[in-house]
């Protein structure tokens, strides 16, 4: 059976003759055109970015090489005893554009739990840190500093090869992947359990089983197959979204993994971004404790009107490209739907009264391009309901899963030699002395 990184070295050249011949033969075709409404609008919807895993459609959702959530959930090996598909299933698929076997992507799982304890400064460092600092700028203090053990530093520092770099890249990713349950949960245990032991890393374990080990929620069946699927769907979202953008951005001027990684972390930190999740669930609990839990599509109209007007953005709602629902909100609501308990649970009962008033308030009010849920509207409210109450932690979980994206494109992007990014910026006077002419 093929490993990961023979699969690599042959997809590897085919790509590489891919972008020769559109270099080659298309390096001038035009494929849009820079508005000013781009250069002040966040560049939304400008095409300016080469990104290999996935592509976002927008009324479809996302295709992680092609396949949509419904495809990738049917064909995408599952742990043992589990139904959901696995982190490294979904790494693989990013990383190769091919399915993995049960046995690939078993034996991706066995690899990052053999690398998955963390260096002991690592720890300590972690365990020196106040209980009081966010979990996700303890995880982006911890990532950054697992880069003292980077491969493709130690070799560049010695002067390897272009054409070596993906390689080095591609150990660093699996390394980094690899210790992120370890980094994170031990940021949930000083954080919210100070003083309980951490569970060692179980090799028979895949990495979301482990993780999940970690945090203490091991013997939770449910919400562990919860976290596969949460974690395999969050892992990527085309390039443009601000998190994997920035780890784009910073790899490019040839920082290890650990360091790109890191600063992605900082993005996704962003209430708009990835902290929206804690959002969401401090909002719908401030709803429930307003006006209680057995609540009338009038009073939760009510109060969506009042964070309107309040100047406040609904938290889950909209989306930079998405003009539907979401289908990894999708995806994530037919598993609470299939599942009696979280079907009867008060918060996600919520949850899905919120979802069937929010669009046409949002559309009465006019302001945002898309009424409906984006994936964070619901991520949270199984993790509370299961006692993972904590939703300071939340985006950390998010964390974890962007990684499989952000780490794939950082191949993708040292095995295609792309240069370093450097977009042009204009000020005001010369965008409309640019205008004039
Ligand atoms: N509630 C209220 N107003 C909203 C809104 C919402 N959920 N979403 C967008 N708007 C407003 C914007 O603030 C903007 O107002 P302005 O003209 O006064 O500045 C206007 O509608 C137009 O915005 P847009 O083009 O529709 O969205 P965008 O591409 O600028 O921003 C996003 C996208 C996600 C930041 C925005 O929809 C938002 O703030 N949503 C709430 C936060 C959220 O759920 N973020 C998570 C996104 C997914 C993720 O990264 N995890």
């Amino acid at each position: 059976t093929q490993s990961l990184r023979e699969t690599l070295k042959e997809v590897i050249p085919r790509k590489q003759e891919q972008l020769k011949k559109l270099k080659l033969e298309h390096s001038q075709a035009v494929v849009g055109e820079v508005k000013v409404e781009h250069i002040l609008g966040g560049m939304r919807g400008l095409k300016a970015m080469l990104w290999e895993a996935s592509v976002l459609d927008p009324n479809e959702g996302i295709r992680f090489h092609g396949l949509s959530i419904p495809d990738c959930q049917k064909v995408l090996p599952s742990a043992p005893g589990g139904k959901e598909m696995t982190a490294e299933s979904m790494l693989w698929l990013l990383m190769t554009g091919q399915v993995p076997t049960v046995e690939q992507s078993r034996e991706l799982s066995r690899e990052l739990a053999e690398k998955g304890d963390l260096p002991a400064f690592v720890e300590e460092l972690l365990d020196s840190l106040p209980a009081n600092l966010h979990p996700m700028t303890q995880l982006g203090i911890g990532v950054a500093a697992l880069n003292r053990d980077s491969k493709f530093q130690a070799a560049y520092e010695k002067g390897m090869k272009k054409s070596e770099y993906w390689t080095y890249t591609l150990e660093d990713c699996i390394d980094l992947v690899a210790k992120l349950p370890a980094l994170a949960a031990r940021i949930y245990r000083n954080v919210y359990k100070p003083g309980t032991d951490l569970a060692p890393i179980d090799k028979n374990l895949d990495l979301v089983g482990n993780y999940s080990n970690l945090l203490g929620f091991g013997n939770n069946q449910t919400l562990t197959e919860y976290l596969r699927l949460y974690i395999a769907l969050h892992g990527d979202h085309e390039g443009g979204n601000a998190s994997a953008h920035t780890s784009h951005l910073v790899g490019s001027t040839l920082s290890d993994p650990y360091l790109s990684y890191s600063a992605a972390l900082y993005a996704l930190a962003g209430p708009l971004h990835g902290l929206a999740n804690q959002e969401v669930l401090r909002w719908q609990l401030a709803m429930q404790e307003e006006i209680g839990t057995n609540v009338s599509h009038d009073d939760i109209k009510a109060y969506l009107w009042r964070t309107l007007k309040g100047g406040q953005v609904v938290p889950g709602y909209g989306h930079g490209v998405l003009r539907k629902p979401d289908p990894r909100f999708i995806a994530l609501q037919e598993f609470c739907q299939s599942i009696p308990e979280l079907k009867q649970s008060s918060i996600i009962q919520l949850v899905n009264k919120t979802f069937e008033v929010a669009p046409d308030v949002l559309k009465e009010h006019g302001k945002t391009k898309n009424p409906y849920p984006n994936v964070d509207a619901t991520s949270g409210c199984v993790l509370y309901h299961y006692g993972l109450t904590e939703f300071k932690y939340y985006t950390v979980i998010f964390g974890v899963s962007r990684a499989l994206g952000a780490v794939t494109q950082l191949v993708w992007a040292r095995a295609l030699g792309l240069p370093i990014e450097r977009p042009k910026s204009y000020s005001m006077d010369a965008l409309e002395g640019l205008i004039k002419n």
